[in-house]
């Protein structure tokens, strides 16, 4: 559901540009050394190339953000986040405003803004920004909002899908029994129906 206008984003060029690259301040991060990647790097100075053309091959470095607020405070405030569940009626309409899919003229959705906010590398990277440990509270924070929104109408917003095929966005309509296929990650593959409740299927969990 978040990919697409993810990428749209890192392909355009950004309306921000960061004044500083810095190795993380003392933190349980400090140290950490990331292996994976780059294939789309964003940073200036770009990380050194990735042994295999694919990005899989190991190419250790250390972890860097570029953090600003300047994303953030206009795109990603609370009320941006309220209005977002308040205002779409529709699975469309919830996953169009989040992504920001009406490009940088009309702003970001609050998925973008917190890529962007966090950036840095591998965190600017559409590839590889689950290795940053900061992508999985901000995804963290996309699910929790997402389930939100489904709650306010539970039974109708768990047995819909919205948007097409391709990660990129377009192909065909979605179907609830298009199959979710996450490779060496997880034996199982599921159908969307399956995934589509935090309480029932393989998931089990709720946020406060
Ligand atoms: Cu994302």
């Amino acid at each position: 559901m978040s990919r697409p206008a993810r990428s749209r984003s890192m392909s355009t060029s950004l309306p921000y540009k960061h004044a500083m690259q810095r190795i993380l301040t003392p933190s349980p991060f400090t140290s950490m050394v990331v292996h994976l990647g780059p294939v789309s790097p964003s940073v200036d100075p770009a990380p050194p190339a990735n042994p295999r053309s694919d990005g899989y091959g190991d190419n250790p470095r250390c972890l860097r953000r570029d953090i600003s607020n300047q994303l953030s405070s206009k795109y990603a405030r609370t009320q941006d986040i309220v209005s977002l569940i308040s205002n779409s009626k529709t699975l469309a309409s919830f996953q169009d405003t989040m992504q920001g899919a009406g490009g940088f003229g009309g702003g970001m959705g609050v998925h973008s803004a917190g890529h962007f906010t966090i950036a840095g590398d591998p965190g600017g990277d559409f590839y590889t920004s689950p290795n940053d440990p900061a992508f999985w509270l901000h995804h963290g924070m996309i699910d929790r909002t997402w389930t939100i929104w489904q709650s306010q109408d539970l039974a109708a917003r768990t047995t819909i899908v919205a948007g097409g095929t391709n990660m990129m966005g377009g192909g065909r309509q979605q179907s609830l029994d298009d199959l979710v296929d996450l490779g060496v990650v997880v034996d199982k593959v599921y159908k969307i129906r399956d995934l589509v409740s935090v309480v029932d299927g393989p998931f089990c969990y709720v946020y406060e």
